[in-house]
């Protein structure tokens, strides 16, 4: 590449040294290397992209899954990794140029929604069986409320992995980032299903339905598909009556040099005072701001 990066491990507990952004590590500049070692101690579904320039680098296509596995994982028919992305191709279908107003306040969001790198693909599934669809958002900006021709599935895991049972639903709102496991099926031969984003508005104005893929049911096969009722046991940090200790609040306001800025507790960058070990926190957020501001932890273990 001709400029520099780093790669973020997006959602993986890592060492900071190791988790790819400006704050821990120098970027890598054109021609040097760098090895990223660590062992991912959840299993889930994660990926990684770039932490500089990272509008463009995402964009061009520096970014991919990656999936832990587990030792005790609910056993179905099949699995599908699906990308989410959206380019912004101009009249003469090259990217569009990177970085103008709009897209630094909002985000840029593209017109060719792709899946896997491709241009509304059609993906297959046999009738009868059921599988796992483990989706990631790598849109820069995009929230995606996603649904499967309106038929219902059950959600598996998030983002934090596996859920602790099950959750039926028909639509599931993935904002930039996001990762869900979904549990899809069983349908009937010769169906055809939209993989597609429903009306959302975050803030930037109302999206329509947008399709991000077609869902073509295949020759009937048995499923031997086992999801059980209780996929782990998550224990909670508090019990009782939770009272929250910290206000996190989200906001923005008109800046004459660069249009509008986010805030964090009335500040830009803001630096908190750091989470001593053992220390519990209840976070109350609030958004104030005229914009959806989804958000994510680092949540990188600093060794001494
Ligand atoms: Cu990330």
């Amino acid at each position: 590449m001709p400029e520099p990066t780093v790669v973020h491990w997006h959602g993986l507990r890592i060492p900071a040294a190791t988790d790819g952004t400006e704050v821990v590590q120098r970027p890598i500049q054109p021609g040097e290397t760098f090895t990223y070692t660590f062992t991912p101690p959840d299993a889930g579904t994660f990926w990684y992209h770039p932490h500089a320039n990272e509008t463009e680098q995402l964009e061009k296509g520096l970014y991919g899954a990656l999936i832990v596995r587990g030792t005790d994982e609910p056993i179905l028919d099949g699995e599908q990794i699906l990308v989410l992305d959206d380019l912004k191709v101009d009249p003469k279908g090259r990217l569009a140029r990177f970085g103008t107003l709009m897209e630094r306040h909002n985000g840029r969001e593209g017109n060719v929604r792709l899946v896997n790198g491709k241009a509304e693909p059609e993906l297959a599934i046999v009738a009868g069986q059921i599988e796992r669809w483990r989706i990631i958002n790598a849109s820069s900006a995009r929230t995606v409320r996603l649904a499967i021709g309106g038929q219902p599935f059950q959600i598996l895991g998030t983002g934090g992995g596996l859920l602790e049972s099950p959750v039926e639903a028909t639509e599931i709102l993935l904002a930039a980032a996001d990762r869900v496991d979904l549990v899809v099926g069983p349908f009937a031969e010769g169906e055809l299903l939209a993989l597609e984003a429903l009306p959302y508005n975050r803030g930037t104005g109302e999206r329509q339905v947008e399709r991000f893929a077609t869902l073509k049911v295949g020759p009937a096969k048995p499923s031997t598909a086992v999801i059980p009722q209780c996929l782990r046991t998550i224990e909670p940090l508090v019990t009782g009556v939770v009272t929250p200790n910290c206000t996190i609040k989200l906001s923005g306001r008109m800046s004459l040099r660069r249009g509008f800025d986010f805030l964090i507790n009335d500040e830009m960058h803001h630096h908190a005072e750091p989470v001593k070990m053992g220390e519990l926190q209840v976070w109350d957020i609030v958004n104030v701001a005229p914009i959806d501001h989804p958000f994510h932890f680092l949540t990188s273990t600093r060794h001494c």
